[in-house]
This record gives C-alpha cells, sequence and structure tokens, in this order.
C-alpha cells in the first residue's frame, strides 16, 4: 500500500481561511485523501501528538496553540507522500520557508506556522492512530490513477 501522512490544518490555518487553499495544493498534486476530521484537538492530544518536543521551552505554547481552535486534520496518500508534503509546507516557520511553499507563501510568523506534517513513516503511523481508527481511513482508487502516476518509458 502506498504510503500515508498525517496532516493537519492548525487553528490558524482556520482563522486565517486557508484551509481549502492548503487542501487545493496536495489534491491537485495528486495525492489521494484518506481521511479527514473538523475537530478542536483537547490539550491532552495535543501533547500526545507534540511528545517528542516534550522537553523543549517552546512546548507549553505549542499545545496551547493547537488546542486554541478548531483544526482540520486529513490523511493522504500516495508513494512517496511524506517527503513531497514536506517540502511542499517548507521550512517550519514562514519567514525561513521558501516562496512556493504552504509556510513560505502565507506566514511570517515565528509561533504560528499552518500546517502539521508527518515527517517519517513511522512518525505518520503513530500520529494516524492518534487521530483516526482503522475504519475511519478510507481505501478507493482514484478515477485518473493511470494518468496520475503513468510513466512515460
Ligand atoms: P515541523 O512542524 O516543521 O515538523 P518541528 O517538528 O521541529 O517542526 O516542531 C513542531 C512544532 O513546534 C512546529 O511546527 C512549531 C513548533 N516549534 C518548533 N520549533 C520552535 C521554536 N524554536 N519556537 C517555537 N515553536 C517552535
Ligand atoms: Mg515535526
Amino acid at each position: 500500500m502506498a504510503e500515508r501522512t498525517l496532516i493537519i490544518i492548525k487553528p490558524d490555518g482556520i482563522h486565517r481561511h486557508l484551509a481549502g487553499e492548503i487542501i487545493r495544493r496536495f489534491e491537485k498534486k495528486g495525492f489521494k485523501l484518506a481521511a479527514a476530521k473538523f475537530m478542536q484537538v483537547s490539550e491532552e492530544l495535543a501533547r500526545q501528538l507534540y511528545a517528542v518536543h516534550q522537553s523543549k521551552p517552546f512546548f507549553e505554547g505549542l499545545v496551547k496553540y493547537l488546542s486554541s481552535a478548531p483544526v482540520l486534520v486529513t490523511v493522504w496518500q500516495a508513494q512517496g507522500v511524506i517527503d513531497m508534503t514536506r517540502r511542499m509546507m517548507g521550512a517550519t516557520f514562514g519567514y525561513d520557508a521558501e516562496p512556493g511553499t504552504i509556510r513560505g507563501d502565507f506566514g511570517c510568523s515565528k509561533g504560528y506556522n499552518l500546517v502539521h506534517g508527518s515527517d517519517s513513516p513511522e512518525s505518520a503511523e503513530q500520529e494516524i492512530k492518534l487521530f483516526f481508527r482503522p475504519d475511519e481511513i478510507i481505501d478507493y482508487e482514484l478515477a485518473d490513477v493511470d494518468w496520475l502516476y503513468g510513466k512515460n518509458d
């Protein structure tokens, strides 16, 4: 099965009306949407998602940020989707991120950065489990799959 990743449109993405724009980029790239949930993340769940950053000075602020307003949690599927989505998101903060990336095009904050994306197959698997039951992730074939992934050789 092709790789999956967890992408969260964070509170600032929702409040700044950028959810559609962010989804549009992943959709047009050709990734398959496998799950989506609009929700308010509890502080406890935010702590679990960001557990690797527990000891960092910004951890508490990060937990507050993610749980402060609703988010749109999505799962996308494609071969190599983790690396591609990370590159499409850009560097962690908008002031460093290249133009053309999501963070580079829409943000310059030192705390808010619009979007979360898993950074490895292992973290993707763990993170997806935090937000979705197996039956909430939909397996289906895109109608244009041959045109999307076809090779000219
Ligand atoms: P990324 O979201 O690019 O994977 P990360 O995993 O290193 O970045 O950090 C997770 C989140 O923590 C990030 O989206 C924003 C926040 N963060 C990271 N470094 C920070 C810092 N130096 N100050 C404040 N927040 C930070
Ligand atoms: Mg990260």
